[in-house]
């Protein structure tokens, strides 16, 4: 019987569950389960499957102890800003809907002709996105949503899952940082902007702290996995980004960035503080809650995203979606076109190849017609905002990064990490592939 943490990590196009264990002073990650995380359009409106999230969690750890682990403790970490909300009885009140619902169009420009924005970093140090937490309850709110009348907390992603696991709801820290509605010097609610919302109080529990406990497993969560000892469940650094941030090397002699690389490409540096300045708010970057009391400083990019979402309407269309087909005939396709990956029209379309071939038309190019020159575009654009990203990174740092670490799935995309190296100029080192998986681990460790 061997002793492991387990890791349940959920991405937006994917989830795993990982059991780490320590061997001669090594930490070794066998990976149990992975299962798809699917967005489904319904009324309207686009959800996460919340249900069948859940039961993909039990069948991985369950699957753990039948391969013979005896599990240490249990940390979960999600994509961010998503949420459900649950009545006084632990009810869940509805699916948890996707951040790229159309329900927050054009509520940062509402709520920004009432609020001054450059104040509103200061507090938040938020980079302002239409599909932060804020903007989505202020959706809700104007639309008199009969969940958030009723509801008696809001439950991050990570927060919910663990808490139909224990029964304890609180809020962890990192999550809490995504959602705009944070202090960020205070690291806690900022329930004044709440107020302001017209939102319950209510709704905002407890912000505990990575390495805080969230309880033991149910009786009834254990009886369905097949065990009858206590799993403790740590609220570990539970925003995925921050998670995997938290395994680069910090080095005195290198000045060294991040970019997690995966559905969203997140590029930063860790702070000891937050920086609020209006510099860092023109520039687009935001102050998310990381471990050991540090701040991840850095910016949301359109990651893989389109990419995965072209792959995925090939794969309906019958075409070959192979990395190891698409990449080299990306590398000899001929294009130009290069397209803006934040641009709104890539958030949530119905077809990204039609998409792309509309935003090259309206921007005067010529657009990529075959599978290797419409992964071409869609990779050297992303190496260009990479470029973009990390001179905006360099004025606002008292030093120029050295090294950039990509890590995450995404880091295994040679070609990507050949295009970034370039168009960046400095060195670029690949992996680990499961920085969140080995960074929630070392948390519950800790
Ligand atoms: C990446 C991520 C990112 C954003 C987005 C919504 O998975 O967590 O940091 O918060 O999802």
């Amino acid at each position: 019987m061997k002793e492991a943490y387990l890791a349940i990590d959920f991405g937006g196009g994917s989830g795993r569950v990982i059991a780490g264990c320590l061997s001669e002073g090594e930490l070794v990650l066998d990976t149990i389960y992975r299962f798809p995380n699917r967005q489904v359009r319904m009324g309207g409106h686009v959800y996460w499957d919340f249900l069948s999230l859940f039961e993909d969690m039990k069948t991985g750890i369950r699957m753990a102890v039948e391969k013979g682990y005896t599990l240490k403790s249990i940390g979960i970490d999600t994509w961010g800003v998503d949420f459900g909300l649950i009545d006084k009885q632990g009810n869940l009140l509805g699916n948890p809907v996707c951040y790229r619902d159309s329900r927050t169009e054009g509520m940062p420009e509402e709520f920004f002709s009432k609020v001054d924005v450059k104040a509103h970093y200061a507090e938040s140090g938020t980079q302002v996105m239409a599909i932060n937490t804020l903007f989505q309850l202020y959706a809700m709110k104007k639309e008199d949503n009969a969940q958030l009348k009723v509801a008696d907390k809001l439950l991050f992603m990570p927060d919910l899952f663990s808490y139909y696991l224990t029964g304890v709801a609180n809020n962890e820290y990192s999550i809490a940082s995504t959602s705009e509605l944070l202090d960020a010097k205070a690291r806690t609610w900022n329930f004044k902007l709440i107020r302001e919302l017209g939102l319950p109080e209510h709704l905002f529990g407890e912000v505990v702290m990575p390495g805080t406990s969230r309880g033991f497993l149910k009786p009834e969560i254990k009886e369905q996995i097949g065990i009858d000892y206590e799993v403790e469940v740590i609220a570990v650094v539970s925003h995925d980004t921050a998670s995997a941030a938290s395994v680069v090397p910090l080095s005195s002699e290198e000045k060294v960035a991040f970019l997690s690389s995966g559905t969203w490409s997140l590029l930063g540096v860790m702070s000891d503080e937050p920086i609020l300045t209006e510099e860092a708010r023109l520039a687009g970057f935001t102050n998310e809650g990381g471990t050991d009391g540090k701040i991840c400083f850095l910016q949301n990019i359109t990651g893989l995203w389109i990419l995965q979402k072209l792959m995925q309407e090939w794969k309906e269309e019958g075409k070959d979606v192979a990395y190891s087909t698409l990449l080299p005939a990306a590398e000899v396709a001929e294009t130009d076109a290069l397209i803006d990956v934040d641009d709104t029209t890539f958030q949530c379309p119905v077809s990204m190849a039609e998409a792309i071939t509309n935003y090259c038309i309206t921007h005067q190019q010529t657009p990529p017609s075959t599978q290797g020159e419409f992964v071409k575009c869609v990779l050297r654009s992303l190496a260009l905002r990479y470029k973009t990203g990390m001179e905006a990174l360099n004025r606002l740092l008292p030093e120029p990064v050295t090294k950039l670490y990509v890590i995450g799935g995404g880091s295994q995309n040679k070609y990507l990490n050949r295009l970034t190296e370039e168009a960046i100029g400095i060195p670029v080192v690949e992996g680990p592939v499961e920085a969140t998986a080995i960074g929630n681990i070392r948390q519950q460790m800790k």
